[in-house]
């Protein structure tokens, strides 16, 4: 499979994240997609490209987030040095939101508003390269799926930060441009008339189901811990089935803490049924492997064994595939459980 790597991951390497009430270093690090990179040097599954140049990735972003979000994204960081230099030497967190009753139309002239305006969390530092990174993983995002478009069976977005969790105009956990949602849109716009977005995180991938939740064209499915206890919380419950047109095209199949490999498999069962029963000529997988048993923030029991049967099962879904980089904290295992899945893949897809 052809594996588009973003070369500025390095880029987004943010220092402090909000935890349990206090500032930690961040979980999600480049050393995760080190550990990748040299999983593939041993195990060469995919041949690794540089994304393609000409991609119109501005317009493509723009269908899927709000202009004002990505202008806000794009000039942040100057902006915060702007106001005072020695911001340079702090990463930006915010402090305030908009939450019921308040008003998200009136765009604030203050940076601390604007940052809480476009963000849920305080867990999603941006710095310097912040922008940099996102914007080149969202243009590897944009060439998986235009190579599947054009006729791969597979593709992959190798690439941090993540994506699920970013919205039409919001950042958080950890995500600042929703890298599944720009290929499923990409693979609509390449002519694709159903796609589907299966989200394997630990987390509900509530970016992507808020950027469809009216669609038809686009079925999301996410696999994940019962929000009623794990991140992130307010959305991926299994009532929101999706509203308007786009009723009946959002499925949540969320999962209590410690769920064993046999039924989170029987989860992925019941979402590829839905992938199947939609039609869809496309899928794009969110790959996360923070479902792995020794992952420090989740609580799922996934081995590293299971990650290639994933593989397998997602290959024999028979449909084309794009695969995006999601979460997966425990570092040293992260590159085996991907490079698990892709193996998995390639083996099952012959
Ligand atoms: C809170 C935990 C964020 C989870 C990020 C993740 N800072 N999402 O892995 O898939
Ligand atoms: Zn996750």
């Amino acid at each position: 499979m052809k594996i588009f790597r973003n070369a500025l991951y390095r880029r987004h390497d943010a220092r402090l994240e909000m935890y349990r009430g206090r500032l930690v270093p961040c979980h999600e690090t480049p050393a995760r997609l080190d550990h990748v990179l040299a999983e593939l040097a041993r195990r060469p599954v995919g041949m690794l490209l540089e994304p393609l140049q000409q991609l119109d990735l501005g317009a493509a972003l723009a269908a899927i987030h709000a202009p004002r979000y990505l202008d806000f994204l794009a000039g942040a960081w100057d902006e915060w040095v702007a106001l005072d230099p020695a911001n340079a030497q702090t990463d930006i967190l915010p402090a305030v939101w908009p939450v019921r009753g308040f008003r998200a139309d009136v765009l604030p002239e203050s940076f601390a508003a604007r940052i809480g305006l476009f963000s849920f969390d305080a867990g999603s530092p941006i710095m310097a390269g912040t922008w940099a990174a996102a914007r080149e993983g969202a243009a590897c995002a944009r060439s998986a799926a235009l190579a599947v478009a054009g006729g791969e069976r597979a593709a992959f977005a190798l690439t941090r930060p993540p994506g699920h969790h970013a919205g039409p105009d919001f950042f958080g956990g950890y995500c600042f441009l929703n890298n599944a949602a720009l290929a499923a849109q990409t693979l609509r716009e390449q002519g694709a008339a159903r796609v589907a977005v299966l989200d394997v995180d630990y987390h509900h991938g509530n970016g992507t189901q808020t950027i469809f939740y009216g669609r038809d064209d686009v079925l999301t499915v996410s696999l994940h811990g019962d929000p009623r206890t794990e991140y992130p919380f307010f959305l991926g419950h299994a009532d929101e089935r999706g509203e308007g047109a786009g009723l009946g095209a959002n499925l949540n199949l969320p999962l209590p803490r410690g769920t064993t490999v046999e039924t989170w498999f029987e989860a992925l069962e019941a979402g590829l049924a839905a992938v199947a029963a939609h039609r869809a000529e496309a899928l794009v997988v969110a790959l996360g492997v923070d479902t792995f048993e020794g992952d420090p923030i989740s609580g799922f029991r996934l081995r590293a064994d299971d990650y290639l049967r994933l593989g397998e099962r997602l290959a024999r879904a028979g449909l084309p595939v794009v695969l995006t980089m999601e979460g997966g904290y425990a570092v040293a295992e992260v590159g085996i459980n991907v490079v698990n899945v892709l193996e998995g893949f390639e083996a099952a897809a012959g």
